[in-house]
């Protein structure tokens, strides 16, 4: 297991649309260890593939309260299968976009479904912050981040927060 580096916005990988997953193999088990190891490290309560920079449709979950009742979720090719009228409102975050804040409305319940690591397909329902994670990670397999449902003005001023920081850094574009 390894804690591996996040990609960071303005960073065009986060824009990628990621790929299947083919089958699981040894090279994906390994990803997925990878990825819980630099989410709990970060810390965060979701990690996708992409923002390791493995465009690859894979996310990790846990929003247990604490260490000792961990319940880490490994989500292979996830889809969301419904999605409630009803909204709710989060303060969202994101590993790639740091240090930066902004209230999202999304469905308060949604119900998923996906291929676990033992190859099972698994569908279940969630609400609360787990049904925000869940979306806010398959957002990120298909190049969406919570900065895109924010206004154009507030979308620009972190883009050009985070642009002047990668070019004080000498990040890529
Ligand atoms: O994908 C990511 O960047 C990890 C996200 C997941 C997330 C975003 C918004 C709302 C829920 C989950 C976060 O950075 S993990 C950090 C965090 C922790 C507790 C509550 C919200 C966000
Ligand atoms: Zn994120």
């Amino acid at each position: 297991m390894s804690i591996r580096p996040l990609v960071i916005l303005p960073d065009s990988k986060l824009r990628l649309v990621s790929e299947p997953v083919p089958s699981i193999t040894d090279e994906i088990r390994k990803l997925a260890d990878d990825m819980l190891e630099t989410m709990y490290d970060a810390p965060g309560v979701g990690l996708a593939a992409i923002q390791i920079g493995v465009p690859v449709r894979m996310v990790t979950m846990d929003v247990s309260k604490t260490e000792a009742e961990r319940q880490p979720l490994v989500l292979v090719n996830p889809e969301i299968t419904w999605a409630s009228e009803e909204k709710r409102t989060y303060e969202e975050g994101c590993l790639s976009i740091p240090e930066y804040y902004e209230e999202v409305e999304r469905p308060d319940r949604v119900r998923f479904r996906y291929m676990n690591l033992q190859g099972e397909t698994v569908e279940q329902e969630a609400d609360g912050l787990l049904a925000t994670c869940v979306q806010h990670e398959i957002d990120h397999l298909n190049g969406v981040l919570f900065i895109d449902y924010l206004s154009k003005l507030k979308r620009d001023r972190v883009m050009t927060k985070f642009k002047k920081a990668a070019k004080r850094e000498g990040g890529h574009p």
